[in-house]
């Protein structure tokens, strides 16, 4: 494996700052390797086209890193119960090897991809990015992870592909809360393929300088800063290419509340709640909330012309 496995860590482990950043170049070492390891790697000049000119890590957050402890006790993750301890407790009989990401539809190379070609398709690097759920708590998360551009230019997208969906497991052995209908199961999500092409829109199978644990989306999830958190669909294992906007799961479960668009915006309310401001994990005090999460400098563009109050 590339990173450090689970296994090692205790659950209570505090990761002081000098170890994090031996860390951070142990993944960075890796991920390298893995570019010159494998024969089927984006090359360096379409990784930096994939990057479209932006550098995502040279966009400054001044924001503290939540601690590592809240990052991996303080989930949601519906499949292990709607408490925010409970994917923490309960996610430990998630099996996430051998795991296999099957990339299909509108494109003229589908394939399937285990974990361990998914991790060598681009170089690993460290994001620092703030998370915002619609509930109003926020985080700001070092992620390891590589742009989603990298996977979806390895099986070619046809012109005709215009959504991105994405399916994450469903086992009803492994994730005791699919027995209850909150959502519709498998857990979907989807993005335009031109936001699925931003830069900012990783894979993400790491954070502070470790494997992703399950409770946080092992081995691989979705991660849109610009949007509310339920975007960043975890443990993928179907993304499909399509020309119709895909079925988002809390869009199925209450449309009334939850639009397909979901960017972080506090002009525009949840129907039972402001979204004006929020409370970063760690804080006492409630932060405004940045229109696009922060990030409106590299995403408005994509949004130009459209009503963002209908296309919530
Ligand atoms: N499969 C799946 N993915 C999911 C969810 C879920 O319930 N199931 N919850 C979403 C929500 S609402 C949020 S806020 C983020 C939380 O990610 P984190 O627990 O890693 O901070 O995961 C998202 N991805
Ligand atoms: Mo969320």
């Amino acid at each position: 494996m590339l990173i450090r496995r689970p296994a090692d860590l205790a659950p209570s482990e505090i990761t002081p700052q000098e170890i994090y950043h031996q860390r951070r170049n142990f993944i960075r070492h890796a991920g390298s390797l893995a570019l010159l390891g494998s024969a089927t790697l984006t090359s360096g000049s379409a990784l930096a086209a994939a990057l479209n000119g932006i550098a995502p890590n040279k966009i400054p957050i001044e924001d503290k890193p939540t601690p590592r402890k809240d990052v991996i006790s303080y989930n949601n993750y519906y499949e292990f119960g709607v408490e925010k301890e409970d994917p923490a407790h309960y996610a430990g009989t998630l099996k996430t090897r051998p795991w296999t990401v099957v990339v299909e539809g509108l494109c003229n190379k589908p394939r399937s991809f285990s974990i361990e070609e998914l991790l060598k398709l681009a170089p690993l690097e460290e994001r620092l990015y703030r998370m915002r759920c619609v509930e109003g708590w926020s985080m700001v998360i070092p992620w390891e992870g590589f742009p989603l551009s990298a996977l979806l230019r390895a099986v070619q997208p046809q012109g005709s592909a215009k959504y991105v969906a994405f399916s994450t497991l469903a086992d009803s052995k492994m994730m005791p809360g699919i027995k209850y209908p909150i959502l519709q199961w498998p857990y979907t999500e989807g993005l335009r393929m031109d936001e699925a092409m931003h830069p900012l829109a990783i894979l993400a199978v790491g954070l502070y300088g470790e494997e992703l644990l399950p409770q946080n989306g092992a081995p691989i999830r979705l991660v849109v800063p610009w949007k509310y958190g339920f975007k960043s669909a975890k443990s993928i294992v179907r993304i499909r290419l399509q020309e119709a906007m895909p079925a988002t799961a809390w869009a199925v479960a209450n449309p009334k509340e939850y639009g397909f668009y979901s960017n972080v915006n506090p002009e525009v309310d949840h129907p039972r709640w402001s979204q004006a401001t929020e409370r970063r994990i760690g804080e006492f005090s409630k932060r405004k909330t940045l229109m696009f999460n922060g990030y409106a400098d590299q995403v408005a563009s994509l949004y130009t012309g459209m009503d963002l109050k209908k296309n919530f």
